[in-house]
């Protein structure tokens, strides 16, 4: 038996910022994260459990498979959105 999953992901940066005009409209990608794995397993993105709130669950989405960050909803004000990696 060899043990294919010895490291664990690693983001290609600590957080990622975004600001947009309250005109984005939805479906917009509204940043990209990327994570690598040492060991090629497949990763699979999710908004972190701290951002598991009704209202981020409302307003953003992202893509499982490609780490995309995208709008649900239009934005109200212009935004300033920080996503931490922990
Ligand atoms: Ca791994």
């Amino acid at each position: 038996m060899i043990n294919v999953n010895d490291n664990s992901p690693q983001f290609s940066a600590s957080s990622y910022e975004g600001n947009f005009p309250e005109s984005t409209p939805v479906g917009t990608t509204l940043l990209k994260v990327k994570a690598t794995d040492a060991d090629d397993n497949k990763l699979i993105y999710s908004l972190p459990s701290c951002c598991n709130s009704a209202t981020t669950m409302e307003l953003f989405e992202v893509n499982p498979e490609t780490g995309c960050y995208l709008t649900l909803l239009i934005l109200e004000f212009d935004s300033l959105f920080r996503i931490a990696i922990f």
